[in-house]
């Protein structure tokens, strides 16, 4: 009871912290700068509390708990112990974006996280070079975090593809996959940060049919091995460098072979996937998972579904 109380008062509060902050809706996030990835990041989450707020205080203090968990439910993974990729749209490439949602009471540090839409993301914890397996050569990316940034307890963070997602969503990501930063709103969107020489291209994207998102986080020493936050692939087919296994890989637990895993839907242009579901079916122990998930084991065909109207940096509107 008290542990879920405290969550509750946690998450409330950064919700009302957040939204003192600024009007969202046009995205003044990305006009703060470089230097703010972590204010731009609460900014955003503002657009969504003012809603999630708004259901969590039509429950009652007594029923504080449940108050919790009907949010949680309506974030999406709220109650996974670990950051999410919550939401994903793809194509056309102006409104492609990744939505990280932190479903926990605390902030995340974001300085040793890392995002990748390719299988041999795992070279990167030997010290091995940039050289994904894809169809689609120079449009798949390996990037980290700048340093500093960070998601607030209950936030969320939304990641573009294309200067045009200013256009799209009328409003700015907090970071794009991209060489340099972005002018959006008359200020800079940072970019992510490339591992090394050309594991970011203007050119990268993600692809509609099949493709995979990894978050993971590595310590940047080659004696440790990464640990996946979580996995997303997308799409019934698979190809090479679309969907992970690192069960050969040395240090690393078995992950789910790829033919066995669970692919999300597709969603149309113009529509999204949102995580509606605490990482249904996913092995809890014995995994690569940061909290020791296998989370290539999630059934991620009843986790997400299709959104026709997505909601980049607000809590998602699952049915
Ligand atoms: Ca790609
Ligand atoms: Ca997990
Ligand atoms: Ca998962
Ligand atoms: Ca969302």
């Amino acid at each position: 009871m008290s542990p879920r109380s405290f969550l509750t008062l946690a998450f409330a509060s950064s919700l009302t912290l957040a939204a003192c902050g600024d009007d969202s809706g046009a995205g003044g996030s990305g006009g703060e700068g470089a230097a703010s990835a972590s204010s731009s990041a609460s900014g955003s989450k503002s657009a969504s509390t003012s809603t999630s707020t708004s259901s969590a205080s039509t429950s009652s203090t007594s029923s504080a708990s449940t108050s919790a968990s009907s949010s949680s439910g309506m974030g999406g993974g709220a109650e996974a112990d670990h950051l999410v990729i919550n939401e994903i749209q793809v194509g056309g490439n102006e409104a492609e974006f990744v939505e990280i949602h932190n479903p926990t009471a605390a902030a995340v540090a974001l300085d040793d996280y890392y995002l990748s839409d390719n299988s041999t993301y795992v070279d990167l914890a030997s010290g091995g070079a940039w050289m994904p397996i894809t169809n689609n050569p120079g449009t798949d990316f390996l990037a980290q975090f700048p340093p500093g940034s960070s998601i607030p307890a209950g936030g969320y963070i939304v990641i573009g593809f294309d200067p045009g997602y200013e256009t799209e969503f009328g409003a700015c990501p907090d970071f794009f996959v991209a060489e340099a930063a972005v002018t959006c709103n008359g200020g800079a969107v940072p970019a992510l940060v490339a591992t090394e020489p050309g594991s970011i291209d203007d050119a990268s994207n993600l692809s509609n049919m099949r493709e995979m998102l990894v978050l993971f986080t590595w310590s940047g020493d080659t004696q440790d091995v990464l640990q996946d936050v979580d996995y997303v692939t997308w799409g019934d087919m698979f190809e090479a460098g679309s969907r992970a296994d690192k069960s050969a890989v040395s240090g690393y637990q078995p992950d789910t072979p790829v033919d066995m895993q669970s692919g999300a839907p597709v969603p149309a242009p113009g529509t999204s996937i949102e995580r509606c579901g605490v990482e249904a079916g996913e092995t809890t122990t014995g995994g690569n998972g940061i909290t020791g998930h296998d989370e290539t084991s999630e059934d991620l065909a009843t986790s997400f579904v299709v959104q026709a109207a997505p909601t980049p940096g607000a809590v998602n509107g699952c049915p």
